[in-house]
């Protein structure tokens, strides 16, 4: 089944879009094993499209900071059956993958975008068969799989060195093939990127505030995916006096703040876990840009 067309851009849709995240993981950071269960993955997805989700983004590895890989067979049995029955019901699917044999099965199923957090690294097929299949592609910014990626979170200037390697991945990957036209571009908040709060090493929130300078590549502002749902830069920021860090279920209302102000600054799309607040959140932010436009 062709993928179904995704609307890159702001101007298309008018508003940043929302992705809800379905982990079929027993070992994510904010929800793994929540939706492990195929029929708990899918009666998930459905009510965050109800919830107002735009696409729903399904992954079967998790990418918590220590993550072991799992098998492509595993990954596969994991998400395949959620995809199917998602894409059975009209519901716009993501698959979160760095596998080209993943990614392929998931297209095959109806998936309409391949969101690789390696950005084309983790497996050199992974671009010819996103070039091959035409396919919407997020390329994320990533330095390394999970198990050792904080060792590489060494910057001198991170918003430089994101968009730099952005862009180098920008040209591998549309040396084979991929149409740039088709490409979102990812920080990759928390990979590879300490969690602190202020300070040279406040990565993330360098990032965040300088989204449209990471974009623009190549004279080309590209649609940007922002990834800050329940992330531990989140509960560093708000730890309580002693340093005990906020807990992730208890962090929706800082992401919540993170969608309005990354969708008021222009972000393409937010994906997140807790959907409702956060699809209210991206209209506040469409009706805040579009009054800030001197008719
Ligand atoms: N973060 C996670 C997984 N997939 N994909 C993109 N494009 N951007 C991200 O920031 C991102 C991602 C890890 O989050 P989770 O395991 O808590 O869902």
């Amino acid at each position: 089944m062709p993928a179904a067309p995704l609307p890159l851009a702001v101007q298309a849709t008018g508003r940043c879009l929302v992705m809800g995240v379905v982990n079929v993981t027993p070992d994510s950071f904010s929800d793994g094993g929540q939706w492990y269960d195929p029929r708990a993955a899918i009666t998930h997805g459905l009510d965050l499209v109800t919830q107002g989700a735009d696409i729903v983004d399904v992954g079967g590895e998790s990418t918590r900071p220590g993550a072991q890989r799992v098998s492509a067979e595993e990954e596969l049995h994991r998400v395949i059956p959620v995809i199917t029955e998602l894409v059975s019901a009209g519901v716009v699917v993501s698959v979160d993958t760095m596998r080209a044999s993943v990614a392929e099965a998931a297209l095959a199923a109806g998936a309409a975008l391949v969101n690789d957090v390696s950005g084309g690294l983790a497996d050199p097929y992974m671009p010819r068969l996103v070039a091959r299949a035409q396919a919407p592609y997020v390329v994320m910014h990533w330095r390394g799989h999970s198990r050792d990626m904080n060792s590489r979170a060494s910057y001198a200037d991170v918003v430089t060195e994101v968009r730099d390697e952005l862009a180098k991945r920008i040209d591998d990957v549309t040396a084979e093939g991929v149409d740039p036209e088709l490409i979102a571009i990812d920080p990759g908040l928390g990979f590879s990127k300490m969690p602190d709060a202020s300070g040279p090493d406040a990565h993330n929130w360098k990032l965040l505030t300088h989204l449209g300078e990471v974009a623009r590549i190549g004279g080309h502002d590209f649609p940007v995916l922002v990834g800050a749902s329940r992330k531990r830069f989140l509960g560093r920021l708000l730890a309580a006096p002693d340093g005990t860090p906020r807990p992730f279920d208890d962090s929706d209302a800082a992401t919540l703040a993170v969608t309005a102000l990354a969708a008021a600054g222009g972000a393409w799309c937010v994906r997140v876990h807790s959907v409702p607040a956060n699809a209210d959140a991206v209209r506040v932010a469409a009706a805040w840009r579009a009054a800030t436009v001197v008719p």
